[in-house]
């Protein structure tokens, strides 16, 4: 017996051996397969044959819309499977840096997505790019609200769907609900976090699809100040193509005085690489993540805007105001369709000179500058007067009381500490907003090439802006009104350098605009027909005014 368990010895261990191997070549080949994960879930959901409803019959019951409807390649949706290996866009270092992430039971986070009219097969995709890219620990539920879709049995499907593919995940939440009738991206976003639970939530489109390693870094950051909101970094997705592109780390959110969004240039400060969280004046749009109990204290998004756009200024002007900050986090990226129209219709308008996704947008944007601009709302209404006409069905009582409440700082505070470049167009300013001559207002036509007198109220009217040192009168699009050959008025892109900046030179006598360089005086002699004329004090054919002064004239 003992020489015959001599006679095994090398053999077992070569066996040893070979299991040793065998284990090692399992764990490069799991290794591998983790660095493929999306193909893996996603062959395994678009094959789901057993599933009670399977991928291809959820999205088959896609009702026959216009082709437009959803502003997407929507067969391309179709054909895409219901999740796709994406590019990575974040830069290396994010993926090699260690997070220092919170336990989940003090993190976990409640995703709302409110949609209106979603093809079946892009809403998926957003769902299932969220549940199979996010740590399952801290993904505690998904909220989805179906905002008066025309697919009536959408919801139920999906729920049929969700049931069978995901029933092991058994401490998933998962609220469906839909609203009898279409109440807006705004209410229901407010009704989704009021059913909220976990301890974080996460706004989302619905045409979205998260990236690889998208949470952690929001978490991070997150963890360190409960009075933070954050923004993951938007990788566009081309509505033609559905082709997933980097978004770019360089820009920040920002508005101008008419509480239109912007991109703003972000600069890097000495040694501060692109990848590392930014402070931003507004979100990112509108996908923000941060404390529910935080956003509720904050009254959440203003329950008085009307069914799309402004919620996100408007939350990030009472955040920065009310003792909170907002940073993009580029390590986390999300891809976003960027629709080139908007794919739903808007509440009938009153005013017959705005569209009615003007008016609504409008109505929104009246409530935040009454709401939080103090003084500055005459800037506002200076470039938006059409905005004094719309009618608003409440005071303003219960936003001053938060204020109070809160303790929240007037608006000036964030002139001075967040938003730099506002302020500086507010003090480079020395009258701006619409031009008038008599009843008729100075406009640029679309393309910048004529300038005509038009009616003061239609929602497009040029606003002009007079800057202090220059004198140059520019309009939005930073094209400036110059002289040129023969006296000719000429709309020509602003100008930095000497010259150019000459002949755009203007002073101004009162109401009156005088050329600087040719010293003649801007004149409406025919009614509607622009020329430069030698200035007359008191004729009212070359009193030109200014919806708002900003300083006094001589
Ligand atoms: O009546 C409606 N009810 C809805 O539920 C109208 C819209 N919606 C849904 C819609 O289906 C979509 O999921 O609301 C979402 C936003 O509407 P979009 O995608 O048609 O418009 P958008 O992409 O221009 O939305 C931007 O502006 C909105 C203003 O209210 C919100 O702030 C959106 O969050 C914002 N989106 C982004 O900035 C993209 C970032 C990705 C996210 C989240
Ligand atoms: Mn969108």
């Amino acid at each position: 017996m003992f020489s015959g368990r001599q006679f095994c010895r090398p053999r077992r261990r070569v066996f040893y051996i070979f299991v040793f191997f065998i284990c090692n070549l399992l764990f490069v080949f799991l290794c591998i397969s983790e660095w493929g994960y999306n193909d893996l879930p996603a062959s395994e959901l678009n094959k789901s044959s057993d599933h009670h409803l399977d991928y291809r019959e959820f999205i088959s019951h896609t009702p026959e819309r216009p082709r437009d409807l959803y502003q997407y390649n929507l067969s391309l949706s179709d054909s895409l499977g219901v999740v796709r290996k994406l590019p990575t866009t974040r830069h290396y270092r994010c993926i090699t840096q260690p997070y220092n992430l919170p336990p989940p039971f003090e993190s976990n986070l409640s995703v709302v997505i409110s949609f209106h009219n979603e093809a079946r097969s892009m809403l998926l995709r957003t769902i299932v790019s969220l549940l199979i890219r996010t740590p399952e620990d801290y993904l505690h539920e998904l909220i989805i609200l179906d905002d008066g879709s025309e697919d009536v049995t959408l919801l139920d499907d999906l729920k049929r769907w969700m049931g069978s593919v995901f029933w092991a995940r058994d401490h998933l939440g998962l609220i469906l609900r839909r609203n009898p009738r279409r109440m807006g991206l705004i209410w229901s976003r407010n009704r989704g976090a009021s059913l909220a639970s976990g301890y974080y939530v996460l706004f989302l489109d619905s045409h979205c699809e998260v990236n690889e390693g998208w949470l952690e870094p929001l978490l991070e950051r997150l963890a360190l100040n409960p009075h933070l909101a954050v923004s993951p970094l938007l990788d566009p997705i081309d509505p033609t193509t559905l082709s997933y592109r980097k978004g770019s780390e360089l820009l920040k959110g920002g508005f101008d005085w008419s509480l239109h969004f912007h991109w703003l240039k972000r600069q890097l400060a000495n040694h501060e690489h692109p990848e590392m969280p930014y402070q931003s004046p507004v979100f990112a749009g509108g996908v923000l993540m941060m404390s529910r109990e935080w956003f509720l204290k904050l009254g959440s998004f203003n329950s008085f805007l009307k069914i799309w756009g402004g919620e996100s200024i408007e939350l990030a002007i009472k955040l920065w105001l009310c003792g909170g900050q907002i940073e993009i986090v580029p390590c986390s990226r999300i891809g976003h369709i960027f629709r080139r129209r908007h794919a739903f219709d808007f509440p009938p308008q009153f005013d017959q000179e705005l569209s009615s996704a003007q008016e609504t947008y409008l109505h929104n944007s009246k409530i935040i500058a009454e709401s939080w601009l103090d003084e500055y709302k005459n800037m506002f209404y200076a470039l938006r007067p059409a905005a004094r006409r719309i009618p608003l069905d409440h005071t303003y009582d219960e936003m001053q009381k938060l204020r109070r409440e809160l303790q929240c700082h007037p608006f000036e505070w964030y002139l001075r500490h967040v938003s730099s470049e506002l302020r500086m167009h507010f003090d480079e300013l020395s009258a701006t907003g619409t031009l008038r001559n008599e009843d008729r207002c100075l406009h640029a036509t679309q393309n910048d090439t004529h300038l005509i007198l038009a009616n003061c109220y239609r929602g497009d009217i040029t606003q002009w802006s007079m800057l202090g040192n220059s004198g140059q009168l520019a309009n939005q699009r930073e094209y400036c009104l110059g002289v040129g050959f023969r006296s000719q008025i000429i709309l020509e892109p602003c100008g930095r350098n000497e010259s150019t900046r000459k002949s755009q030179r203007w002073m101004r006598l009162g109401t009156q605009l005088l050329h600087a360089e040719t010293h003649m005086c801007l004149d409406n002699p025919l009614k509607d027909r622009l020329e430069m004329s030698t200035c007359r004090s008191n004729a009212a054919s070359q009193s030109f005014q200014f919806a708002l002064e900003m300083e006094r004239q001589t």
